[in-house]
């Protein structure tokens, strides 16, 4: 794992400090430049440029550097100057994004600036003494970014670095970025074959090849049948909806922006649907319930089309057609506690499972503030929270809180992973909603016999079928358990010519029940055996005139280089088992 810079106070400081070198180079090699903001980030820190009609390629970047090693060795000091808003306005008043920043400051901020040498930059600070303490740096690359974040604004340019104390950190830091790029699920997908995008489908919306399909079948079995096993009960639901049907759910009035735009077909507006949670509901209306029914699971391998902006779209990470694992559960108050903890020992149970051990549980609340995106209705929300509060300090589970990062609906428990590459990602979810229900007017018959609105649980175990792949992808470096490799035992004979209808005898054997390949072409053994390890096949069998003799097969399983001789029926029962 990288050092989290943002966290260390000492590597904060140099890393902003950095940034200001950077921006000094910048504004020497481009007279022209304005900066806007150039903060530390968990992997270093970037500025963000307005370049004019100037361009930085990442080929630049080594010029760059270079005029910041000149500053560094010219080794000037840094000084801090506190000003009045006057002055502060005065100062910058040729620089438009200053003049921005200093305007959005409270009348209460102390406005200072850093100097060193020829340059000048408004900042709170703190950064080091001198120019000189900054020597270990690298410059990473460079995108677009908007001002302020926003598509309407002015493109900018990002130009992202890192700074450490030493050059062994900084060696370290760049190493780890070289192998993270080796196990981007982007490179693993393509390289696997495991799906592919095309602009004539467009952005975001990935074509999983056969490989990706055996995964995606492989993970739909292991889900249904542990939601089987639980009490779920499986539907299949259009993957559109009337407007008015996400008008009566609240998503037309609080998640639009996240929404394709509506389409008419004759008189019906249509829209493709964000999520599944309408249709749910109404396949719970469709029968009248009683206490005794509930909890009701209802799960669905869905598939949602969200707007994703189109810079955030990332390999199957991030999409905008997406397949959920989900469910709903219809619960009574009384057994929402007991059903969040099922949700929650399921996540725990496939984690184990798959091996994931680097995860992180966040509670995420509402933004009282954000009266556009939540609901308003202050006491639905507190009682939401506390509840989760409360089931959460039960499980005993460590997690952290994050406002603003519920669902409109409810408040959520979302477990986070770190990608090979950018930031955080939220894997599965579990929330809890007051809300729907009640919108779609649900009910069941308590047991005096009156009508009472139940609660829903929303939860995806998987998350997507999309970015679960795009994540045990980079988990396992490409090199997939038994039972989740596309193939799983590639046959090679030695020679064609003398053990090719042995070796097709082998295939014919195992072909009905494990994914088999055999490789007869008329290139090398050491050739062959090679590229069966760079597809990070399982299980290799090299069979020769030894293993034609005597009946019996010799393998080499991915990842040892010891070759096994075993008899076939030894060698289904290991794998049998493996997969088990
Ligand atoms: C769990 N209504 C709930 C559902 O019932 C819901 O849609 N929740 S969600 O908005 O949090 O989405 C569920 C999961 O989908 C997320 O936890 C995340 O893992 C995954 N996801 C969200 N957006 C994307 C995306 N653009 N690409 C891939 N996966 C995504
Ligand atoms: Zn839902």
């Amino acid at each position: 794992m990288l050092k989290n810079i943002k966290e260390d106070k000492r590597l904060s400081v140099i890393n902003h400090s950095c940034a200001h070198l950077l921006a000094q180079a910048v504004k020497h090699l481009y007279p022209n430049a304005l900066f806007w903001v150039g903060p530390v980030i968990e992997e270093g820190f970037y500025y963000d440029i307005d370049l004019g009609d100037n361009v930085i390629k990442d080929s630049d970047l080594e010029k760059i550097e270079k005029e910041m090693k000149k500053i560094s060795k010219d080794g000037k000091r840094i000084y801090r100057e506190e000003l009045s808003r006057e002055d502060a306005l005065e100062k910058f008043k040729n620089d438009p994004y200053k003049i921005d920043l200093i305007n959005n400051m409270l009348d209460d901020t102390v406005i200072s600036c850093y100097t060193q040498g020829d340059f000048t930059d408004l900042c709170r600070g703190p950064h080091v003494e001198s120019v000189k303490e900054l020597k270990h740096f690298k410059l990473l690359k460079v995108s677009g970014a908007y001002f302020k974040g926003d598509s309407k604004n002015k493109a900018l340019q990002r130009i992202y670095g890192v700074c450490y104390e030493t050059e062994q950190d900084l060696k370290e830091h760049l190493q780890y970025l070289e192998e993270a790029k080796l196990r981007d699920h982007r490179k693993i997908g393509k390289e696997q074959e495991i799906y592919m995008n095309h602009e004539l489908v467009g952005s975001g919306m990935p074509l999983w090849l056969p490989n990706g399909a055996i995964i995606r079948k492989q993970l739909e079995n292991y889900i249904y049948n542990k939601e089987r096993k639980l009490g779920y009960n499986h539907v299949y639901t259009p993957c559109v909806g009337t407007v008015n049907l996400y008008k009566t759910s609240g998503h037309w009035d609080h998640y639009k922006e996240n929404m394709f735009p509506m389409m008419k077909v004759d008189e019906e507006e249509f829209v493709l649907r964000p999520m599944n949670c309408p249709h749910h509901m109404l396949v719970y209306k469709n029968k009248l319930h009683s206490y005794r029914d509930l909890p009701i699971r209802i799960g669905e391998f869905a598939t949602d089309f969200r707007y994703e902006a189109s810079g955030a779209v990332k390999g199957l990470e991030r999409v905008r057609c997406m397949c959920q694992n989900d469910a709903h559960l219809f619960v009574t108050p009384e057994q929402i506690k007991d059903e969040f903890k099922q949700v929650v020992n399921l996540i725990l149970d496939v984690y184990k499972d798959f091996g994931i051990k680097d995860y992180k549980f966040r509670l995420s609340l509402r933004d009282k503030e954000d009266k556009e995106k939540y609901f308003d209705d202050d006491e639905m929300w507190d009682n939401a929270e506390n509840k989760l509060r409360e089931v959460l300090n039960e499980l005993e589970i460590p997690y952290f809180e994050a406002i603003g990062e519920a669902a409109f609906y409810g408040p959520k428990l979302d477990v986070e992973v770190k990608p090979a590459v950018g930031p955080e990602v939220t894997l599965s979810t579990c929330q809890l909603d007051f809300l729907l229900p009640r919108r779609f007017e649900l009910s069941y018959i308590d047991n005096k016999g009156e009508k009472q609105t139940p609660v829903v649980i929303h939860r995806a175990i998987f998350g997507t079928f999309d970015r679960f792949t795009a994540f045990i992808l980079e988990e396992t470096k490409g090199a997939l358990p038994t039972w989740l490799a596309p193939i799983q035992v590639n046959i090679i004979p030695v020679n064609n010519e003398h053990h090719l209808e042995y070796a097709n005898k082998i295939y014919s054997l195992l072909k009905d029940e494990f994914r088999v390949e055999l490789d007869n072409r008329e290139e090398k053994l050491s050739y062959r055996m090679r590229e069966s390890v760079v597809r990070k096949i399982p299980y290799t069998l090299i069979l020769g005139q030894k293993e034609v003799d005597s009946n019996t097969i010799s393998y080499r399983k991915y990842g040892s280089e010891e070759t096994i001789n075993i008899t076939i029926d030894e060698f289904v029962d290991l794998i049998r088992k493996e997969i088990k």
